[in-house]
């Protein structure tokens, strides 16, 4: 089968989704090719803590009406090292709240938005390809079942994100990598029960850390610092009990509900930065371009960024046939993402203990967290680019 479109999305995670409603809202057609189907997508638990800017743009996109209903909104987040714990005002420090929003539930609120407005999502296709990037018309093909498919584009979003096919043509072609992968990963769950705290909790601890996030009043999400060879096998849910609890506070430790965990994944932590990020009619957007640690909950807040880029570029090349902010959307996306890069890795390493480290550099690190308790200066950078206000 041969279709036609504007604009060609490969990838229905947020940011393809969310690039081609926005798109629609502008008059512009899109077409998205999805490998997996939309249950497996929605089965996936992924990032949870939405900066305001992206709880705007997604309200902007008319997917704001569910999430302003069923999210909950943090005014700080509580950091606790040896024996201390201090609470980072972000209100106070930088004027807004983080909101918690389950990634899950923004992309069924864009799946059903673009079901509303007759969306074409092709789901399920298999040995999606670019061609013919050097000319006007490029083009996506795919299968689905036995057919081979293709679609003429004016342009192609590579939304696939970090294991897609639109980075591989773009390296191929001008790209260069950066990429650093830290010495430890995150055992990630998602369990039914009580969240221990009312508010997000980094926990810098000798044995690793931990981090406990929610997603309802009955729903807990943490993620426990392991090995870089541990399995989902290795870690049964008492092992998984007993290594919290006893990283927690003890004044919070004896308050831990431990329900049974509805999911379980082990996620490699990883920075990693394409640039640039178009190739004349390609461009990438949110996780094919970039990845970083998710300690700093940036993933989709950056995936979204992009997204607001791209679209505005793309909304001014239709109206008025004007390139110039495609032709600036690389650098203009890329300051904000290297700021982004350079906060979760920097608020990674603080938290976590590197396998590699002496104890001089352990040392080194309380004294940075004990500086995060006491300096008001050091608290307002850090409120600033957790909420994405930095940049
Ligand atoms: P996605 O979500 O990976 O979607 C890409 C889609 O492309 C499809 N695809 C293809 N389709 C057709 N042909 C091909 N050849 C294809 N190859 C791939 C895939 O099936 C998929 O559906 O990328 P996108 O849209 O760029 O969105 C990025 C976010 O998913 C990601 O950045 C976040 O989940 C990262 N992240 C977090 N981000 C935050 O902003 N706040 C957080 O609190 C946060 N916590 C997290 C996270 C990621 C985590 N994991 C599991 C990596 C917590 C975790 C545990
Ligand atoms: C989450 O709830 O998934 C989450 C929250 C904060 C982070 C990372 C992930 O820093």
């Amino acid at each position: 089968m041969k279709k036609r479109t504007q604009v060609g999305i490969i990838g229905a995670g947020p940011a393809g989704l969310l690039l081609s409603q926005v798109l629609h809202l502008n008059g512009i057609e899109s077409i998205i090719v999805e490998r997996q189907s939309p249950e497996h997508i929605l089965g996936r638990t992924r990032a949870g803590a939405l900066e305001p800017g992206t709880v705007n743009f997604l309200r902007s996109a008319g997917v704001g009406e569910r999430l302003d209903r069923e999210c909950h909104s943090h005014k700080g987040i509580e950091v606790c090292f040896q024996n201390s714990r201090f609470r980072l005002d972000l209100e106070e420090l930088a004027g807004d709240n983080i909101t918690i929003y389950g990634q899950t539930d923004i992309t069924k609120d864009l799946m059903s938005a673009r079901a509303k407005l007759g969306g074409e999502v092709i789901y399920n296709v298999a040995n999606t390809s670019i061609h013919d990037l050097n000319a006007d018309s490029p083009l996506i093909r795919y299968t689905k079942g036995e057919e081979g498919s293709e679609i003429k584009c004016d342009f192609i979003a590579g939304c696939d994100g970090s294991r897609g096919v639109s980075r591989e043509s773009l390296t191929e072609k001008i790209s260069t990598n950066f990429e650093y992968k830290y010495p430890y990963h995150w055992l990630a769950i998602l369990c039914e029960s009580r969240p221990v705290c009312d508010e997000l909790l980094y926990i810098h601890h000798e044995k690793g850390f931990v981090l406990c996030s929610m997603r309802s009043p009955s729903i807990s999400r943490y993620a426990v610092q392991c090995g870089v060879h541990d399995t989902v096998e290795d870690w049964s849910e008492d092992r998984i009990w007993g290594e919290i609890s006893e990283r927690l506070p003890p004044e919070v430790a004896t308050t831990l509900d431990t329900g049974s965990c509805v999911d379980k994944t082990i996620v490699p932590l990883k920075s990693f930065v394409t640039e640039p990020m178009n190739y004349k009619r390609l461009f990438l957007a949110g996780d094919s371009a970039h990845i970083v640690p998710p300690t700093g909950a940036k993933g989709l807040n950056l995936a979204c960024s992009d997204v607001y880029l791209l679209s505005k570029a793309l909304v001014q090349y239709y109206k008025s046939g004007k390139p110039d902010l495609l032709e600036s959307y690389s650098n203009n996306a890329l300051e904000r993402i290297w700021k982004a890069e350079w906060f979760a890795g920097w608020w990674t390493e603080i938290l976590h203990i590197d396998p590699n480290h002496n104890l001089y550099k352990r040392r080194e690190q309380i004294e940075h967290l004990k500086k995060l308790s006491r300096s008001h200066g050091a608290q307002m950078a850090l409120a600033e680019s957790y909420l994405g206000k930095s940049y």
